[in-house]
């Protein structure tokens, strides 16, 4: 049925006379009737890709491009008086990612589909995914972002199993959304949902009973982990996620007519992180119940799974109390004691062990030995694992180590977020390159045609100009489409350093206060949410905020400097800053940044970068150059060193440099006092003078030196483009 018929059908009326949300679920029903008859990527051996996180976005629009009536679907529209773009408005943002790793396994999944790989994706059906963030005060708050309507992208299947937990069954179900391919086929996304679900548990916030799991599994994305009752209820949904997927994989292996002794030859399975590690014990038990011996399981196991490693944070790499296993999934626990004594027996070294001394299993160390492969997600962050961080594992088994530097797909982060960029591209090398990137190379014949060039300052301007309506008309914030966008997007964490970036507009403020005004006025977009329990990662939100108060009230400095963070940063908020950015911040502590991905849009869409040499920004400024990315700050090697030795002391470096002492200071002066908290905003100043755990001061003076340069160069317009020109020249090509 074409969109006429199935409004009709739906509304009875005319597409002219329905609301944007009628039009809407019109799209949805007739986009997923086109899925449906589109085929499978086929081939013997099938990837599961596991994941806690599937940060998807909106489908409405990426589904029109990847079915190639996006332009036909646009005109019917406006020729009938409807805006696509509002009727996108209307879509609910699907959060079932925190950031970088959910937001990597969306792109590889439109990736697989794209180049007709056989390939799923599994993982859970939050039905409020991430928290909501709101500003209340200068402050974050957080609340349940709820996205499953009564009709959504999500299909029920006949799917369902009986997943076992100690004391207790809970029967799943799984709910499946089509990934198109930009090309004829699809791929899916399976996401495993608990029928007792029950959202009415959610009280204040986003509170609820972390101890009633037949009513919580599903609610939200990784819970707060900041108590047990919380870190217990993430074993819980990891071990449903698995349990559910392992049956698939091997249910969908025996339909096939597979064979479970050489499980191998049909599937393999993806880890992402170690939040699905426990496929491995998981799937050794299934095939065992089976009636396949334990010696062979585990061979079979280790030759179907392959593990990502996405941080070096000691932190983040997931080590569960045996208790916590034995209370909710207690029929693993024979299996890891058995693996964990195998590993034991074979090698005098307790720090390769699965569980420790304080009785912890470490995930990731299981993944390791039972596993073929694991991966680093640029080319640094492999180094460092296999010199440093896992160089006990990489001594054992330097054969399993690869690195997979990560990538985003250009369907939406270049064809979808910037049409008019991809007509200009169109107009000018043809339209291959929407399916091979390598062909963006041949835009590099237009680097000395100064008309090609004023077009893309035209483009950019013009997705300023839109970035600018679109703030003030959701979050009633004004920009000044003349000023510079400096924009930084991610998660917000220490290391990738916001406050350093805040340190900097503080510095700036200064300066403008002292007469030393800027060429042209400044913006400093931040967009960040920050863990619930990470307290100050919430501060360094407040400093900003309030920052963002301060300024604006004063007129002296508010025509040459401001400060802006967008409330609830998302997918879809992502979509409107980068191909409006004239510069981003890649700014994380040396050898902290397993890879970045969010460096990648903005420098497919023609922004310039500051940053240091850390993940996949080491290899982007191989290939782009130094005009592409301005690189400042200490090395990995430098940083590794300080840690080692421990000798840095943030202390030295307010003490003798009187422009951060300034900046640092102010934190704490009568005028943020004014806007802001003192319990936040002293605790912060007390954090970056005392602790400062990841090394923003050393580095401070160098940000500074490299901004300046950056906003000199931005005033000559001509030279400007010629960067973006240049990073597609003839091998200098940004492979993505
Ligand atoms: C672990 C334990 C307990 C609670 C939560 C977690 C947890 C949750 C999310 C640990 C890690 C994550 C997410 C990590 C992540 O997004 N990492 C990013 O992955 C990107 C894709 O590889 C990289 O580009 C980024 O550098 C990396 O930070």
């Amino acid at each position: 049925m074409n969109l006429q018929e199935i409004v009709t059908k739906r509304t009875g009326k005319a597409i002219s006379q329905c609301s944007n949300e009628e039009l809407y679920f019109s799209l949805l029903e007739m986009t997923k009737g086109m899925a449906e008859e589109k085929v499978s990527n086929e081939g013997k051996r099938k990837l599961y890709y596991i994941s806690a996180e599937f940060l998807i976005g909106k489908l409405l629009s990426n589904n029109l491009i990847n079915l190639g009536i996006y332009e036909d679907v646009k005109k019917l529209l406006a020729d009938n008086g409807k805006s696509l773009a509002e009727i996108e408005e209307v879509e609910p943002e699907p959060s079932l990612g925190n950031g970088g790793l959910g937001r990597l396994a969306a792109c590889f999944l439109d990736s697989i589909a794209t180049l007709g790989l056989n390939g799923d994706g599994v993982g859970l059906n939050y039905h409020y995914g991430l928290f909501k963030q709101v500003f209340e005060n200068n402050l974050q708050h957080e609340t349940p972002n709820p996205w499953i309507e009564k009709e959504s992208w999500l299909t029920k299947t006949d799917r369902a199993y009986t997943i076992q937990f100690g004391g207790f069954n809970l029967q799943s179900r799984m709910y499946d959304i089509d990934v198109l391919g930009y090309n004829n086929r699809t791929t899916k996304l399976h996401l495993f949902d608990v029928e007792t679900v029950d959202e009415s548990l959610v009280g204040d916030g986003i509170d609820f009973d972390k101890e009633d799991i037949k009513k919580n599994l599903t609610l939200f994305l990784y819970p707060d982990d900041s108590d047990d009752k919380g870190r217990i209820l993430r074993v819980y949904q990891q071990y449903f996620m698995v349990s559910n997927a392992a049956r698939l994989i091997i249910d969908e292996t025996l339909a096939r007519g597979g064979d479970l002794h050489k499980l191998n030859e049909y599937a393999v399975v993806q880890i992402n992180d170690t939040h699905p590690s426990m496929v491995i014990p998981e799937l050794i038990r299934l095939l065992m119940e089976r009636g396949i011996l334990m010696d062979e399981a585990i061979d079979i196991v280790s030759k179907t799974c392959a593990y990502t490693n996405h941080t070096i944070l000691a932190e983040a790499l997931e080590k569960w109390p045996i208790h916590f296993l034995e209370k909710a999934v207690p029929q693993l626990m024979p299996i890891i004691y058995e693996l964990n004594s195998r590993v034991v027996k074979k090698f005098d070294d307790k720090s390769v062990a699965i569980i420790d001394d304080e009785r912890r299993v470490h995930m990731a160390h299981m993944d390791i030995h039972y596993g073929y492969s694991i991966n680093g997600v640029a080319y640094l962050h492999t180094e460092i694992l296999k010199n440093s961080e896992l160089n006990n594992f990489y001594k054992i088994y330097p054969e399993k180590f690869y690195n997979k530097t990560n990538g985003i797909t250009f369907r939406r982060w270049l064809l979808h977020c910037d049409p008019e960029l991809t007509a200009l591209f169109e107009s000018l090398i043809g339209d291959g390159f929407k399916k091979d990137a390598t062909e963006l190379e041949k835009l590099g014949a237009f680097v000395n045609d100064e008309t090609v060039l004023q077009k893309i300052l035209d483009v950019k301007n013009a997705k300023k100009a839109e970035l600018k309506d679109y703030l003030a008309k959701t979050q009633g914030i004004e920009l000044n489409e003349n000023s510079i966008y400096d924009i930084q997007i991610k998660r917000l964490h220490e290391y990738k350093r916001q406050q350093m970036n805040a340190l900097y507009v503080i510095h700036k403020y200064f300066e403008i206060k002292a007469g030393k005004k800027p060429a042209r006025p400044i913006t400093v977009i931040f967009g960040a949410k920050a863990a619930p329990a990470y307290v100050i990662a919430k501060d360094i939100i407040h400093l900003i905020l309030c920052l963002q108060e301060l300024i604006s009230k004063d007129p002296e400095v508010s025509p040459y400097l401001k400060v802006v963070m967008v409330e609830n940063y998302n997918v879809t908020l992502a979509e409107k800053l980068i191909p409006a950015a004239d510069i981003h911040e890649q700014i994380s502590l040396a050898s902290k940044e397993a890879s970045g991905t969010s460096n990648m849009k903005f420098m497919l869409n023609g922004a310039v970068a500051i940053g240091t040499m850390d993940g996949a920004n080491v290899e982007m400024h191989q290939f782009v150059g130094d005009d592409n990315i301005y690189i400042f700050g200490e090395t990995s090697e430098q940083v590794i060193e300080h840690y080692a030795k421990a000798d840095y002391v943030s202390r030295s470096y307010y003490d003798n440099d009187e422009n951060i002492r300034r900046a640092i200071d102010f934190i704490v002066s009568d005028e943020m006092m004014a806007v802001g908290c003192r319990e936040n905003l002293e605790r912060l100043y007390n954090e970056l003078l005392n602790k400062d755990w990841f090394m923003t001061l050393p580095d401070f003076e160098e940000y500074v030196a490299a901004k300046e340069r950056i906003f000199a160069d931005y005033e000559d317009r001509m030279a400007w483009a010629k960067k973006n020109a240049r990073k597609h020249e003839p091998g200098r090509l940004l492979l993505i």
